[in-house]
């Protein structure tokens, strides 16, 4: 599954969560600090990562099991909570906005932002692996987009030199689009999110091991 446009960013998982029902999520949310960023909770489950019909690196189609339930970030993080946590903002939009996204953020970034939230919270943040990530997306469902086979409805995306779209090259503020079945937003469109697998260009090579919230990198063939 591809996302669209525009420069990129973090979003990440917590663990510490027990298994619990789809049936009692409503979403449920948390925020650990007043400038953290607001946390749903995904239940454990299994989805068809990939797809047969998009890009070559989409394939091929597997099932993944989630054995655990975990949090991930509503939204993208914005430009206020970036600043209140790192003390500086790197963004290229920054003009917009506390509620805009913040990017022109590296991996490395991400982790910087990691370790201080984890050392202010005393909780065990970290990027998503891409398949929990997209677990998070698909929500149960299988749509071309995050919570939509529309993306109008809910992605900010396109460009203005290709003409198409709606973003018009910038970002928006985060959440201001339809959210999914899980109560996230901007999952598909306004910046990307890092995750933290490296890139393979098939999912046939190396696969992400998902045991009880850590996650390992099996052996590449
Ligand atoms: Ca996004």
């Amino acid at each position: 599954m591809r996302i669209f446009i525009n420069t990129f960013l973090m979003l990440f998982s917590m663990s510490g969560f027990s298994t619990i029902a789809q049936s009692e999520l409503q979403p449920k949310t948390f925020r650990d600090c007043a400038d953290c960023p607001e946390m749903v909770i995904i239940p454990s489950g299994s989805f068809e990562m990939g797809s047969e019909t998009g890009y070559s690196d989409e394939k091929p189609v597997h099932k993944v099991t989630i054995n655990y339930a975990f949090a991930l970030g509503k939204t993208e993080v914005t430009q206020a909570q970036w600043l209140s946590v790192m003390g500086n903002n790197p963004s290229e939009f920054k003009i917009c906005g506390d509620n805009f996204p913040v990017e022109k953020v590296s991996w490395n970034d991400a982790q910087d932002f990691i370790k201080k939230i984890n050392a202010k919270t005393g909780k065990h943040y970290r990027l998503p692996s891409e398949a929990e990530w997209e677990y998070a997306c698909r929500a149960g469902e299988q749509l071309t987009y995050c919570g939509s086979a529309n993306v109008e409805k809910v992605a900010w995306y396109g460009t203005y030199e290709a003409q198409i779209g709606n973003s018009n090259d910038i970002t928006h503020p985060v959440g201001t689009r339809q959210g999914n079945a899980f109560g996230l937003f901007d999952m598909s469109g306004n910046v990307f999110e890092w995750v933290a697998d490296s890139y393979h260009e098939t999912y046939g090579f190396c696969r992400i091991k998902h045991v009880d919230h850590s996650i390992e990198v099996d052996s590449c063939v």
